[in-house]
Formats: C-alpha cells, sequence, structure tokens
C-alpha cells in the first residue's frame, strides 16, 4: 500500500469535527480521525456508549460528518452486523445507490473485553463484513474509572484502588487481540496514534477486509491514567516503546491466520537493547502513583516487566521472530 503524507491527510475531509467535548488530550478523538480518513468509501459508524458517543452527540448538536447510530452499551457489533445485512439486503432488491459502504462498529474497553463480548464475538463468528475498533483506555471511564477486563496489574481505579488491602488491579490484562485472532477473521491489528502510519495502513486493510476486522488501539486518558494532557502522544510512543502494547497484525491466508509485527516494534525486535524498561511508561501516570511512592515497590514494578516480557515472547513467537 501506497505511504500516506501529511499533505494528503490534511487535504482529506475531517469526519469527526472539532467542538466535541472529550477531554483536552483524550487519545479517542485523535484515534477516530485517523481510522476515518483511511477510508476513502462512505462509512456508517455505529458507537456503544462511552465516553465518545456521550461527548460527540450532545443533542441538539452532533460531531458527526458521517451517518452515525448510537447503540447500547453491549452491543455496537450486533448493531453493526445488522447495519451490514440491512446494506446487504437493499444492494440485493437493486435500490442501493452506494458500491461499497463501510460500518465501523467503536466500542471502548469496557463494551468490548466485558460486556459487549457476547455480541463481538458472535458478529465475528457470522463473518459480518465490519470493522471494529477498539478504543482501550484500559478502564470504564464515561462511568467514573471502574476496573475493566482490559485494566492492566496494579493501575488504581476507583474499584481497584491502591491501599492496605491491594496494590491496584490485581489481575492481568486480557490479551482481547490474540482472543480475536482465534475467531479467525479477516483481520486483526494494534494500533497507536504516536505510529500514525501504521496505524493509516492498518485501518486501510481493514476497510478492504472482505470479512470481520479488529483495529485495537492504545487509547491514553489522562483523567483515568492521571496523566498531564500534553504527553498522551508520548504515552502512545512509550507503550510501543517499551512493549507494553506491541504493534502487529494477523491476516487470514489461506485460511489460517498468520501474526506479523509491524516496524516499530520489529525495530525492537532486531535490536533488543532498544526496549524500553517499563517503568518509564508507569512513573508518567498517576495511576501507578503508589508503586513509586511514598517508596519505590520494585517487586510490583518487577512483576510488571516480568509479564511484558512474557507477553513480548509470545508474540514474538507467533510472528516468527523467535
Ligand atoms: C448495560 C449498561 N450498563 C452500564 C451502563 C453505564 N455505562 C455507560 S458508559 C459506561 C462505561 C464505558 O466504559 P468503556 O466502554 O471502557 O468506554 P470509555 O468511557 O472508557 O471510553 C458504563 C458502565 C450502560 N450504559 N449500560
Ligand atoms: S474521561 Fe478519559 S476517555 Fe473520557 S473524554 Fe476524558 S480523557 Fe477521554
Amino acid at each position: 500500500m501506497s505511504v500516506v503524507k501529511p499533505k494528503d491527510l490534511a487535504l482529506t475531509e475531517e469526519r469527526l469535527a472539532p467542538g466535541h467535548r472529550l477531554c483536552p488530550g483524550c487519545g479517542e478523538p485523535t484515534t477516530v480521525k485517523l481510522v476515518l480518513k483511511a477510508s476513502d468509501d462512505p462509512v456508517i459508524v455505529c458507537s456503544a456508549t462511552g465516553c465518545l458517543e456521550v461527548s460527540t452527540s450532545i443533542y441538539p448538536y452532533t460531531s458527526w460528518n458521517v451517518p452515525w447510530i448510537h447503540s447500547a452499551f453491549e452491543n455496537a457489533a450486533a448493531t453493526a452486523a445488522g447495519v451490514e445485512a440491512a446494506i446487504k439486503a437493499l444492494k440485493r432488491k437493486g435500490v442501493y445507490k452506494y458500491d461499497k459502504v463501510n460500518v465501523l462498529a467503536v466500542a471502548g474497553d469496557g463494551g468490548t473485553f466485558d460486556i459487549g463480548f457476547q455480541a463481538l464475538s458472535g458478529a465475528f463468528e457470522r463473518y459480518h463484513r465490519i470493522v471494529y475498533l477498539l478504543l482501550d483506555n484500559e478502564a470504564y471511564m464515561n462511568t467514573g474509572i471502574q476496573r475493566s477486563g482490559g485494566t492492566p496489574s496494579y493501575a488504581s481505579t476507583t474499584t481497584s484502588p491502591d491501599g492496605r488491602v491491594i496494590p491496584g488491579k490485581i489481575q492481568t490484562k486480557k490479551q482481547i487481540s490474540r482472543i480475536m485472532v482465534e475467531h479467525e477473521p479477516a483481520y486483526v491489528a494494534t494500533i497507536s496514534a504516536a505510529f500514525w502510519q501504521d496505524l493509516i495502513q492498518k485501518a486501510k486493510k481493514a476497510f478492504a477486509a472482505d470479512g470481520p476486522a479488529f483495529l485495537h488501539s492504545i487509547t491514553p486518558c489522562p483523567r483515568g491514567w492521571r496523566h498531564a494532557d500534553n504527553i498522551s502522544i508520548e504515552l502512545c510512543r512509550l507503550a510501543v516503546q517499551t512493549c507494553i502494547f506491541p504493534l502487529w497484525e494477523a491476516e487470514k491466508v489461506e485460511g489460517k491466520m498468520v501474526y506479523k509485527l509491524s516496524a516499530p516494534s520489529k525495530q525492537i525486535a532486531k535490536n533488543p537493547d532498544k526496549k524500553k524498561p517499563v517503568v518509564e511508561y508507569l512513573k508518567l501516570q498517576g495511576r501507578y502513583r503508589h508503586l513509586f511512592k511514598p517508596e519505590e515497590k520494585t517487586d510490583l514494578i518487577n512483576k510488571i516487566q516480568e509479564w511484558v516480557d512474557t507477553e513480548w515472547d509470545i508474540i514474538l513467537e507467533r510472528c516468527g521472530e523467535k
């Protein structure tokens, strides 16, 4: 696929308009804007309840320059599947004027890892041609920072608060993207707004796929992660550089899912010295403050590093880099 230049992006239509009510520094609008720019065809967006949905659709205003449908929290994928099926039926009857329309479901980690998972799994098993974009800010942010299946270990949330009883969430993060690969869809990829060229190429592939596609975005939330709102993109970059969020894709080739490491992570695989310690990522976020104050909890930080190393090894193995 041809390389996209910043100028090309600047010239394309903004499908999510400025003036929405998402917080300053929120990672959600940046990711959504970039993904929508990857489609030259019309897009219909199905948005699950969450920060993006409530902040862009406050009556009587809308931030969406595309057809947009609100879904319940638990069923963005089912809504998207219904839209895709309706388009097919209208085409069959010869009353649909577009050749190709893309259907994009968007949901947070709460709406994906947990409550919307059955709708997502069902839509992928039925092989609807939809693109599902997961905005993973690693907690239920819209309702006040509750832990989700996507919250990583030792992050402090309102339902996994650090204190005398626990040091933040005690379970590990569910590996949702690898679970989605096991559905054997057309395409799965992880994306980070700091590596926007990679993001755009993957979103293009997702829209071109002949079946369900899943895009998993690491999406900083200054409010829930408790970081300065001007370092969101820096955190998107560090997540990749520390390998806590490696960039990879998996495509169905002759009926088999083939994993491939993406360039920013491949560079680290080839030069392991470039892998930054995860502590560099953790120390910028207040949700991990208890790991550093009043004294540094080296044992817990080491456990996070061990988890990162194990998961990175799994990805390297799947991508044939080991
Ligand atoms: C069935 C149901 N349960 C609970 C809620 C309340 N609710 C609305 S948004 C939300 C959290 C959304 O979290 P997430 O999906 O992670 O998205 P974020 O706001 O973090 O972007 C919850 C619990 C709801 N709308 N519907
Ligand atoms: S609470 Fe977090 S996810 Fe929600 S709008 Fe604010 S920064 Fe974005």
